[in-house]
């Protein structure tokens, strides 16, 4: 089916993942940045994909409300979609990554929030082009920051809840101060917004919109396809992947990630 969109001349979204501890101001952010995207540009589209952690045990939607981002009723350029992540270690769904292939080739920007929650920060940057860590006012002192080790990976950071005023600024400075520390020399963007207010907001799209990539479409598709040769084939799956040269080259030999999987279904006689 992404073949033929592709044939179609579908469009090639870019993916932001919006991660961040429970409560941070996510749903709100993301909901309020959709509305005004979508408004800025009459073509543009926009979707969001919550991944949802819910309970592998009831295997339900059991967060959905809490992860549920508000849209305007009536617009059709705004899409909306929950994702139980299932129990999958990282917080992000196996097949979040097929689901932002396909919302790619539909809508402009497609976000993807999740509840950081260790882990998710690093999935999420695998899953996403860009990926922002949002932290709330008295998130903590910069020495909580480096130690949580969640310093390196986002491609951005945003302050969110600005309008409580101090609290976010001791935060902002504290972040500021951490990221020096944790990123010498890296140019990496630190945004101050309030979704309740809108301040910062239009800036931070402009960032989403612009701001560079990160691993790009091949570097993605050799990850999740040495994942799935793990969950499908296992231990010997992967072995015999990388005597084939590993996941990158074998994606790139059979030109794409569907003709990999069924040309190494068909290596093992699966
Ligand atoms: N003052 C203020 N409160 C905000 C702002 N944005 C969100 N909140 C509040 O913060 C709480 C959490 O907001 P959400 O957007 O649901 O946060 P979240 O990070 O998506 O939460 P989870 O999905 O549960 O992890 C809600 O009570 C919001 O009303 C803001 O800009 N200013
Ligand atoms: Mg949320």
């Amino acid at each position: 089916m992404l073949a033929r969109l592709d044939a179609a001349g579908a469009r090639r979204g870019r993916v932001v993942g919006v991660t961040g501890a429970p409560g941070a101001g996510k749903s709100t952010l993301v909901g309020e940045l959709a509305v005004r995207l979508v408004a800025a540009a009459p073509g543009r589209a926009v979707a969001v994909l919550a991944v949802d952690p819910s309970s592998p045990v009831s295997g339900g939607a059991l967060l959905g409300d809490r992860t549920r981002v508000r849209f305007p009723a009536g617009e059709p350029r705004l899409y909306f979609r929950s994702q139980a992540a299932a129990g999958e270690l990282g917080g992000v769904a196996r097949t979040t990554f097929q689901v932002c292939r396909l919302l790619t080739r539909l809508f402009d920007v497609v976000f993807v929030e999740t509840v950081g929650v260790g882990q998710s920060e690093i999935e999420i940057v695998r899953v996403a082009d860009r990926t922002y860590l949002i932290v709330p006012p008295l998130a903590g002192d910069h020495v909580q920051f480096m130690k949580a080790g969640i310093m390196e990976l986002p491609d951005a950071f945003v302050v969110s809840k600005a309008d409580v005023g101090e609290p976010a600024s001791a935060t902002f400075h504290a972040l500021r101060a951490s990221l020096r520390l944790a990123r010498p020399g890296a140019e990496v963007p630190l945004h101050r917004v309030s979704a309740r207010t809108g301040a910062g907001v239009d800036t931070l799209c402009a960032e989403i919109l612009t701001g560079p990539a990160g691993a790009g479409v091949e570097a993605r598709a050799a990850h999740f396809f040495e994942r799935w040769v793990a969950a499908e084939h296992g231990r010997r799956g992967v072995a015999r992947l990388t005597a084939a040269g590993g996941a990158a080259a074998y994606v790139a030999a059979h030109g794409g990630f569907e003709a990999a999987q069924a040309a190494f279904d068909g290596e093992v006689g699966a």
